[in-house]
């Protein structure tokens, strides 16, 4: 099934060229009503599809909405889109339909991005994130501090104007306590935002360690299918390999990479060379070993990356019952190695405590909070809270520095934008331009 959409004050007349035997004075709003559709220009019968209108301002653009849900495939929705044409419309651009939505004031900018990243999740847990702030989840938080912001400032230009009037002045503390608080509100949604961004961009974890540690054997175990080649030949991977992977509902984009050595052949020393940069880009690193003990090697990459690192001890099976003791206890030692877990990818022995650990190493913050919280996903919202946080700190700082209030409060009104701004109150052509740019036709 396919729909297509057509929005804007002359959507009934197209609607009325394409499906002429229905009436639309008879077709109430958001009821579905089967029709055939014809290409106006021709009257050849296209498809017999379901029409839905929606006059706005009650729909999704606020425009004046029809919605015809034909038959899909390849051809019949080109063919409606055609007879739609004919009949006046004109092909949507990208994002259009939410562009339009935006200003007609059906959603805010952080809804638009929301809308963006609900249709291109690939995990659980951006999704609900995405319904969360299409929920005004995030919005309404940003509004709640630009509306103090601007009752701050409300409240020193009204003490200014009349100081006379019997109305006590407000008091210095409470004004500062009132800033503090909303930069507290602030810092908690930007503590949100290095994961937020993982949650869009999927976090990257690197499988590294010796040549035939059994990297790519535990690649493919976590990635469900043989993508990567295993053999018993020590240097068998020469690329990166990436795949995309949900765990625990968060997204993981593993990378199988060359195993690290000396090596003088120049096609491993390629593969050496694009782990490394793997490496660079790592967010957690799998540091995968059959020795009991971790050797130069280890110690080099460990000096070289400063993101948490899971000693992974392979292929448990080839070394009978006994506990690892000792060495689980060296690796305790580690204070920045996140986790020891020994697997088998013969046996699966502990693939299940790796997939668990995984989402906890790198999405700590998200799982305390349950996924109820707004999450900041994107650089956007980042910039823009960062500037409000700024501005709001500078006031602060000058009024706690005895500068008169009325000084002071100047910094209060580019906080207030920079809010604005990251709402779309306020809209800059430029910045919709890029936002949009992301989307697909038909949204
Ligand atoms: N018994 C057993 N053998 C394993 C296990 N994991 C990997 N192997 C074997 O170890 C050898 C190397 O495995 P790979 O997965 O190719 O190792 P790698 O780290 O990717 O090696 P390079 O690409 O050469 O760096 C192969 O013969 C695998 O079959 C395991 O859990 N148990
Ligand atoms: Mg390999």
């Amino acid at each position: 099934m396919a729909v297509v959409r057509v929005s804007g004050a002359a959507a009934d007349q197209v609607l009325a060229a394409v499906a002429p035997a229905l009436e639309i004075g008879r077709a109430p709003p958001r009821e579905a009503r089967l029709s055939a559709i014809h290409d106006p220009s021709t009257g050849d019968l296209v498809d017999r599809a379901l029409v839905t209108r929606f006059p706005g301002p009650a729909s999704y653009t606020g425009e004046d909405v029809v919605e015809i849900s034909c038959h899909g495939g390849w051809l019949v929705p080109a063919l409606v889109v055609e007879a739609c044409v004919v009949a006046g419309a004109r092909q949507a651009e990208r994002g259009e339909f939410s562009r339009r939505a935006y200003l007609n004031g059906k959603l805010d900018l952080v809804q638009v991005e929301a809308v963006a990243d609900l249709i291109d999740a690939r995990s659980r847990a951006l999704h609900r994130a995405s319904l969360i702030q299409l929920d005004r989840g995030l919005s309404e938080r940003i509004a709640a501090l630009r509306e103090r912001l601007i009752r701050t400032e409300a409240l020193l230009a009204h003490h200014l104007d009349f100081p006379e009037e019997d109305d006590a002045p407000v008091p210095l503390t409470e004004v500062v306590s009132e800033a503090d608080d909303v930069l507290a509100k602030i810092d908690g949604l930007l503590r949100t935002a290095p994961e937020g961004a993982l949650l869009r961009e999927g976090a990257v974890v690197v499988l590294a360690g010796a040549p035939n540690a059994g990297k790519s054997s535990l690649y493919n175990a976590l990635v469900g299918e043989d993508r990567a080649m295993v053999t018993e030949v020590p240097g068998t991977t020469r690329d990166a390999l990436e795949s995309t992977v949900e765990l625990g509902g968060f997204p993981f984009r593993l990378v199988d990479t060359a195993g690290l050595r000396d090596s003088e052949e120049r096609l491993e020393m390629m593969g050496i060379e694009v782990a490394r940069r793997a490496l660079a880009r790592a967010d957690l690193v799998l540091y995968c070993t059959e020795k009991m003990a971790v050797g130069a090697e280890f110690d080099r990459l460990r000096s070289e990356i400063n993101v948490p690192m899971v000693i992974v001890h392979t292929k448990r099976d080839l070394r009978g019952a006994g506990a690892p003791g000792v060495w689980a206890e060296e690796v305790a030692g580690y204070v920045d190695v996140a986790g020891y877990v020994e697997v088998s990818t013969v046996t699966g022995h502990g693939l299940g405590d790796l997939q668990d650990r995984l989402p906890r190493a790198v999405f700590s913050g998200l799982i305390e909070t349950g996924g109820e919280v707004p999450v900041v996903t994107r650089r956007r919202q980042v910039r823009a809270l960062e500037a409000a946080r700024e501005a709001v700190e500078m006031f602060r700082r000058e009024l706690e520095g005895g500068v008169p209030a009325d000084l002071a409060a100047t910094h209060l009104r580019p906080a207030e934008s920079a809010l604005e701004e990251l709402l779309g109150v306020v809209s800059v052509d430029d910045v919709l331009d890029v936002l949009f740019a992301d989307f697909c036709i038909g949204k």
